[in-house]
């Protein structure tokens, strides 16, 4: 489909270097960016694999205040941690810099010049917040305020959490510097402002005329972006972290984190090629591929190309960008602030040696479609039933297999049998579907293909059973082994864009010192005569401990966040002092309790409340108690004038004061001193 291109030019999303990359990341764009790249290079066909994180931007620098340290601090330190922990997954970029480089600098810079010195921008003045005691202007997450439209407190500049809503800042009732708790003021500003109006017609044609191949979450998205009408947007921010705006006067004026980021693509690309990187951005025979996840559609598929073609110069319009939906992690949203997430270094420390795992659970999962749940028990069992129990457990037997009727020796095939021509055939269309999947960046439906050759091998020796024709017919033991290392050589180039570190083992295991695509369904990709590695497992269980482990530390998080979002009930409607005295709040003593039968939630209080005759509460707390014989002898409160009521039968002559916990638990209040029971509360 694509032999008139020349080269392909794979990006992936550039990480916001505010923190590290998750599953989500992961599974939405890095993971299949890195499968569409292993597999071109395998076949052959020249490609460029961009990365680098994404380094600025008012997070950034809302992070470096909260810490009191330098955003130059922060990305530092992130960027580290992301490009080594990618680098340990096998993701392998041609290039992982970074935006605050002094490429990337100079070439965001005569960019934006470019689209200046032609008169592109709209210049316009508007009244923003400033900081008066900062003395600066507040980006829109620098300003906390009433929501104008659910009232909510604490709604940020740009979106309200509580309603959802996106606001402008000036539109917040009451609004507080966040830098200073300062009242800002609007004072007048400058900025430019990419006419996205004026690309609309273009960007229609080029899409939804030109692009109904597109994945249809992105064609959609596009078409419903485009339908409704586009409009000017600011490309400049007052901001004292990113890339100056280079022009005259504009001092204390950075490009917007999104005109600068996409950029960073062909920064990077200079980095690498500094003297060919037009080629890959300016010839008709370049195909550009984005990766990216469903948050990034509009910059790539309208705001970066709109630059583009503001630029002209022949730069290329993305071909496809095959953006993914999200991954939820056991059920819930995957969230930095919340800290619901995996972690790629902590997997990589928690599981080590086992990136292809993650990478085969990432993609045998991936949220190609709709959105999609990673669970650990998934991951388990996907490792135990599918990785070690279909493919390692196939390549295992042949080895040991072939190390046993022929002390490790390929033997050389006679003639074929009608069952290893078809087990070959079958390996043949495993592999074109294969192709074809990834062609087509349906990785899910690749990686099933690809594992279909470890099923058909399974089926294989079940049918030949070797071992039994090894009494009677050693030549025909020769050939069925010699058929089998061919369908483990298939498995390990098959499989190199999915579980890379598997494969090359794999392919060291068995001699094949350069793997390529066209060896696929080949004849003898391993030769008679050469001598494999000894048998060892390529994947081994993980065990039940691993995962609690995990799932653990799920649990504790989810606790932490719920004991932070929990706020105390808000204060009713006053009531009159006198009011409040006709309560009759007084201390018993237990002296029995009990459950009542079939009502799980109740208990039978018997209190000594300091009168001749016992009193009886029945009280909804059984949950919270469960051995209420412990509770004899414990002071409780009780309200002792209200009128008796018959619960289950039994009356109950007042109510048990009782504190409700932020997590929903009742838990009985009692003077801290024992007291004479009747003493009144006061
Ligand atoms: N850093 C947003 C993100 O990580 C952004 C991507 C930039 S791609 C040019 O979701
Ligand atoms: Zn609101």
């Amino acid at each position: 489909m694509d032999k008139q291109y020349k080269r392909t030019l794979v990006t992936s999303a550039l990480p916001y270097a505010n923190g590290p990359v998750h599953i989500g990341h992961l599974a939405g764009v890095y993971v299949p960016a890195d499968i569409y790249t292993r597999f071109l290079r395998l076949c052959e066909r020249p490609v460029a694999f961009i990365g680098g994180s994404d380094e600025h931007g008012v997070p950034i620098t809302i992070k470096a205040k909260a810490e009191g340290v330098t955003p130059q601090d922060i990305v530092d330190r992130y960027h580290t941690i992301i490009r080594d922990s990618m680098k340990e997954l096998g993701i392998s970029f041609d290039v992982y810099s970074r935006t605050t480089s002094e490429t990337h600098a100079a070439t965001a810079s005569e960019f934006f010049r470019r689209l200046y010195d032609k008169g592109v921008f709209v210049e316009k003045d508007s009244m923003q917040l400033y900081d008066e005691k900062a003395g600066q202007f507040l980006a829109d997450r620098y300003v906390v305020g009433e929501c104008p439209n659910c009232h909510a407190q604490g709604a940020y500049g740009d979106q309200c959490e509580k309603c959802g809503s996106s606001l402008n800042a000036t539109d917040l009732i009451n609004p507080v510097s966040a830098i200073t708790g300062t009242t800002p003021v609007l004072r007048q500003t400058r900025h430019w402002y990419l006419p996205l109006d004026r690309y609309e017609e273009a960007l229609r044609r080029w899409i939804l005329e030109g692009h109904t191949e597109w994945k249809t979450n992105v064609y959609g998205q596009c078409k419903s972006w485009l339908d409704t009408g586009l409009q000017p947007r600011a490309v400049s921010r007052d901001l004292d972290w990113g890339v100056p705006v280079p022009v005259e006067g504009a001092e204390g004026k950075v490009l917007y984190v999104w005109f600068d980021a996409p950029i960073g693509y062909i920064s990077n690309t200079k980095e690498i090629y500094p003297d060919t990187w037009e080629e890959w951005w300016k010839s008709d025979d370049t195909r550009l591929i984005h990766f990216i996840g469903k948050d990034n559609i509009v910059f790539h598929c309208i705001v970066f190309p709109a630059m583009l073609m503001a630029y002209g110069d022949n730069y290329q319009l993305p071909d496809n960008v095959p953006a993914n939906e999200f991954l939820n992690l056991e059920g819930d949203k995957i969230s930095t602030s919340r800290n619901w997430a995996v972690w790629l270094h902590e997997y990589l420390r928690d599981f080590p040696g086992k990136q292809d795992v993650l990478r085969y659970v990432l993609t045998a999962n991936a949220p190609e479609t709709k959105d999609n749940d990673f669970t650990w028990k998934d991951f388990q069992a996907r490792n135990n039933n599918e990785l070690v129990a279909i493919l390692g457990n196939f390549v295992n037997r042949v080895m040991v297999l072939t190390h046993k009727y022929f002390g490790g020796e390929v033997p050389a095939a006679g003639a074929l049998a009608d069952v290893d021509t078809a087990a070959l055939a079958e390996i043949k269309t495993a592999t074109e579907a294969l192709a074809e999947a990834i062609e087509t960046f349906h990785f899910r439906e690749g990686l099933r293909q690809a594992m279909e050759i470890a099923r058909i091998g399974n089926r294989y020796l079940q049918e030949t059973e070797p071992w039994k024709v090894s009494r009677t017919d050693m030549a025909r033991v020769a050939t069925i082994l010699n058929t089998a290392v061919q369908i483990c050589a298939n498995i390990a180039i098959a499989c190199e864009p999915f579980m890379p570190f598997m494969a090359h083992t794999l392919a060291d295991d068995l001699r094949i010192a350069d793997m390529k695509w066209s060896m696929l369904a080949g004849e003898a990709i391993v030769p008679a005569g050469t001598k494999l590695a000894e048998a060892h497992f390529l994947f081994e269980k993980i065990d039940d401990a691993a995962i609690d482990a995990q799932i653990e530390r799920l649990q504790r998080i989810k606790e932490e966040n719920r004991l932070k979002a929990w706020k105390p009930a808000p204060v009713q409607a006053e009531v009159d002092f006198d009011t409040f005295c006709r309560s009759d709040i007084r201390v018993a003593t237990v002296t029995a309790c009990e459950k009542v039968p079939k009502a799980d939630k109740l208990l039978k209080f018997t209190l000594d409340d300091g009168t001749a005759e016992p009193r009886t509460i029945v009280s909804g707390i059984a949950a919270y108690y469960p051995e209420p014989d412990k509770l004899v002898g414990r002071q409780v409160c009780f309200i002792a004038n209200l009128p008796p009521r018959k619960l289950r039968g039994i009356v109950s002559q007042g109510m048990i004061l009782s504190a409700e916990n932020s997590d929903g638990t009742l838990s009985l209040i009692a003077p801290s001193d024992t007291v004479a029971a009747g003493a009144q509360v006061k």
